[in-house]
């Protein structure tokens, strides 16, 4: 069975969504949309795709696809979650999934009540790296884990592809702290409490561009995050993201490079988990291009009935919970306890 599909927002990322999708087996994206008609047009010519809309709404009507992947920024989800939802699709929408919790549970519950799945384009736990972690952490290599440091900071300009990263208020934590505090919830679990402080280190951006998060897990377990996207170093890290597990049994420590680290109770062993390049695919961009790939035939496995979404809306509203507490924590200076913050 071959799942029609459709592809809102024609613009920087999307051209990972559509290369990805088309080396999917099981999905065809048989429109794109762009607001922009030329764009849109543009796009289907380069693709190979077989029609174009700049109206949404009415590709949703004409088609009735049954899955929509929305790569638009995040202003424009809840309109757009709520329509592919209406019309009976299940829903991919990129992240950052909402503005604030309230608009997150309103396509939460637009979900529930039209009973359709609805995912978030959530990648980084996607990423290979963090794959082979979950898997030597559920495996029981390194213990029951109680740290995880993250460490995402990178001095490559951003601002080149995706300009309007550099106008917005809210930067590090909306762009890249809620994909970090996704993994870190996918290695060890939900979050009881959040402090954060932040930085602007760029003056030319007017967000903050840097910042350090603590989290606390339910069960005790500690998970410090550092972000910063003015860094600099001999060899540029972006976009990878450095970790270290640390367990009762063990410890895992990747390093730059893609060097997984695994120290057992006597032994050191280290492993290259560097993804290939896609046929697609660009240098440094390929971590994050083979993770949209592993995604998207996740969604497939998710169409069949064989998967449930990793992760699902309802899931990637606490992690937008906890990205509005890293605000608040950082604007009043104090530890955010997530249960009543939710
Ligand atoms: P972009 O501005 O280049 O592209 C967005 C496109 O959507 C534009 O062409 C715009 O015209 C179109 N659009 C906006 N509203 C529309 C509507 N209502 N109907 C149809 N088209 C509409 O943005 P981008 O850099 O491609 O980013 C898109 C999203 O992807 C952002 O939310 C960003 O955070 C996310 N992103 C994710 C990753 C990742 O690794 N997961 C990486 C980069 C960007
Ligand atoms: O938008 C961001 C993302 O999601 O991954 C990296 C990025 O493209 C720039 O920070």
């Amino acid at each position: 069975m071959t799942y029609r599909g459709v592809l809102i927002g024609c613009g920087f990322f999307a051209q990972n969504h559509m290369h990805a999708w088309q080396s999917t087996p099981g999905a065809e994206i048989v429109a794109v949309c762009d607001r922009d008609p030329a764009r849109a047009e543009q796009f289907r010519r380069d693709f190979g795709v077989a029609e174009s809309f700049s109206d949404a709404a009415v590709m949703m009507a004409t088609l009735r696809p049954d899955f929509a992947d929305i790569v638009t920024t995040v202003e424009t989800h809840p309109e757009l979650v709520k329509l592919c939802l209406s019309h009976g699709a299940l829903t991919i929408c990129q992240k950052p999934f909402a503005e604030s919790y309230a608009a997150g549970l309103e396509m939460v519950k637009a979900a529930e009540a039209a009973g359709r799945q609805l995912l978030v384009h959530e990648n980084f736990r996607w990423q290979k790296p963090f794959r082979h972690i979950r898997a030597a952490v559920e495996t029981g290599e390194i213990g029951r884990p109680h740290f995880l440091r993250l460490s995402f900071r990178h001095g490559h300009d951003i601002y080149a592809n995706q300009p309007y990263l550099a106008r917005v208020e809210e930067l590090a934590l909306m762009d890249v702290g809620l994909h970090l505090f996704d993994v870190a919830r996918f290695l060890m679990g939900d979050v009881d409490s959040i402090s954060c402080t932040t930085q602007r280190l760029n003056q030319r951006v007017r967000g903050e561009d840097a910042f350090v998060a603590l989290l606390r897990h339910k069960d005790g377990a500690v998970t410090s995050v550092e972000c910063s996207f003015d860094s600099r170093f001999g060899e540029e890290r972006f976009p990878q993201t450095l970790a270290q597990v640390e367990g009762d049994g063990g410890s895992l420590e990747l390093l730059a490079g893609y060097r997984l680290r695994r120290h057992g109770p006597d032994v050191i062993a280290e492993e290259d988990v560097e993804p290939p390049v896609p046929l697609w695919g660009t240098r440094p961009w390929h971590l994050i291009q083979e993770s949209v790939a592993a995604f998207e035939a996740h969604v497939v496995e998710v169409l069949d009935g064989r998967a449930v979404p990793q992760p699902s809306g309802a899931h990637n509203l606490e992690t937008l919970a906890l990205t509005r507490a890293a605000y608040r924590s950082a604007r009043q200076g104090e530890t955010i306890h997530m249960a009543p913050f939710i």
